[in-house]
């Protein structure tokens, strides 16, 4: 009994808790391509405005928190196989890990970003950046050691 329910506790956690980091590879060019996304006035650097302004596009009823679901359903959106990932990615974003997104934490974020501390992130420090946190959330997965704490599931948005 105890041995089918271990069984089948595996079987669920494989197929709900993996995340698909393909859909983010090659991640030098996914960070490179979000950079020039966010760097909206196209001056090669992240300033704390261009920041604040990526949380003011994703709040969107503008009340200044971006729920886990908010955010995780909105990456879904953009793409399907984003969803699992979405979660790690909002508790790299959680800098004060209150499990809530405000602006705060996307300045928090911007400054972990910032590695030489002079308040504008350049494209090789995002970049940088990212494919370490990438590299780092394949590892972590690798090893499941962020374990089954998220709901994991299907992405709400694909309605399945
Ligand atoms: C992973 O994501 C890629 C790119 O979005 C997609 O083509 C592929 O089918 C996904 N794999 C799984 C197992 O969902
Ligand atoms: C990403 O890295 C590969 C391998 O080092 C390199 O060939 C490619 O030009 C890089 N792409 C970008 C967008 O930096
Ligand atoms: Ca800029
Ligand atoms: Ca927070
Ligand atoms: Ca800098």
């Amino acid at each position: 009994m105890i041995f089918l329910t271990i069984v089948a506790f595996c079987a669920l956690y494989s197929s709900v808790s993996a995340v698909n980091m393909t859909a983010v590879q090659p991640y030098n060019l996914t960070a490179t391509l979000m950079f020039i996304q966010e760097d909206l006035d196209g001056d090669g650097v992240m300033s704390v405005a261009e920041i604040d302004a990526v949380f003011d596009k994703y709040d969107k009823n503008g009340d200044g928190r971006e729920s886990r679901n908010e955010y995780t359903t909105m990456l879904c959106e953009a793409n399907p196989a984003l969803y699992q990932l979405s979660h790690y990615l909002y508790d790299e974003y959680d800098v004060n890990g209150d499990h809530h997104l405000e602006k705060l934490d996307y300045e928090g974020f911007h400054a972990k970003m910032d590695a030489d501390g002079d308040g504008l992130v350049t494209e090789v420090e995002f970049v940088t950046y990212w494919i370490a946190m990438f590299e780092r959330i394949e590892t972590q997965e690798a090893q499941h050691v962020h374990g089954n704490s998220h709901e994991h599931g299907h992405c709400p948005a694909a309605g399945k």
